[in-house]
């Protein structure tokens, strides 16, 4: 546990909420929403939010050829219940585990890669399709990758941005774009078209985004604090994070809680208000975070 996990008062969680016997009434809401996912040391760990207590490991797999290197990276929950993982860098696969069997598998694109940040790799789900990220290493332009898990070739988007650093799907049912020059892309999610755009300061481009059911962004700097910003851009509240190294990925959850990933294992448990942040060491190594549904 982090030194601090017992001493901050945080309000933003139910103590007492059971995920077996909960209803609306828990502040976590039912189906087992107590919990969350992690990706630390080439492992899924899934964890229970309100202790700290990890509960499984789940290591990933190296999809790629022998000797590439497969570093877990951002991970989401499907609709369904798998677990779609962001898995490499240089030659990264979708790798999705089907908790009900147990097994995993693995699809990748031509041309798509990462740079080796350990920030980067956002990946998000939306029914049957996950939207990763892509860089500009081997293709001339960064894009965003749609694939969907019934089939078919995967979409390639947004082609053209700087190097994307996070994609999210916003509570308000957009699709967000984070770019390294703090821009921020909202895109249609079934159609993908572009709808618009607006600057956020994250003061790096190292960062993530996720947007709540008014349209109202939340971000996360690697520089240790989140922002949360109106539709129109305006910056309406900011909170600093003192005791981490670098904060750079976030999920939000319907119920307004938000969950915020370190680079020394350390998750952050705040909500829409910037409730005080709440830690929970987790892991020694960097973690991208998802909510488990
Ligand atoms: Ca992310
Ligand atoms: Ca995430």
């Amino acid at each position: 546990m982090h030194p601090e996990a017992t001493e901050v008062a945080y309000t933003g969680i139910d103590e007492d909420c059971d995920p077996a016997t909960s209803d609306d009434d828990c502040e976590f809401g039912p189906h087992g929403s107590c919990f969350a996912y992690a990706t630390a040391d080439e492992s899924i760990l899934y964890f229970d939010l309100r202790t700290g207590e990890i509960l499984d490991t789940i290591v990933v797999p190296n999809a790629a050829e022998e000797g590439a290197r497969s570093e877990p990276r951002d991970l989401a929950q499907t609709d369904d219940g798998r677990i779609a993982v962001f898995n490499g860098t240089f030659e990264p696969y979708l790798s999705v585990y089907d908790p009900a069997t147990t097994e995993w598998t693995h699809v990748t694109a031509p041309d798509w890669a990462l740079t080796n940040m350990v920030y980067a790799g956002g990946l998000a789900t939306y029914d049957h399709f996950v939207f990763v990220v892509n860089h500009s290493i081997i293709t001339a332009e960064a894009a965003v990758i749609r694939f969907d898990l019934d089939g078919g070739e995967p979409t390639w988007f947004a082609v053209g941005r700087t190097d994307i650093q996070d994609v999210s799907v916003g509570l308000d049912g957009l699709l967000y774009v984070q770019d390294d020059l703090g821009e921020v892309q909202i895109y249609d999610l079934e159609t993908l078209e572009f709808q618009r755009e607006l600057s956020i300061d994250l003061a790096t481009g190292e960062a993530g985004v996720v947007a709540d059911a008014d349209g109202n962004i939340y971000g996360v700097s690697w520089s240790n604090f989140a922002v949360k910003v109106a539709p129109d851009g305006t910056e309406l509240a900011r909170l600093d994070f003192d005791g981490v190294v670098n904060t750079f990925d976030l999920d939000l959850r319907a119920n307004g809680s938000i969950l915020i990933g370190e680079r020394k294992g350390t998750i952050l448990q705040t909500d829409t208000s910037f409730a005080t942040p709440r830690p929970l060491s987790i892991a020694s190594t960097s973690v991208f975070v998802a909510y488990a549904r």
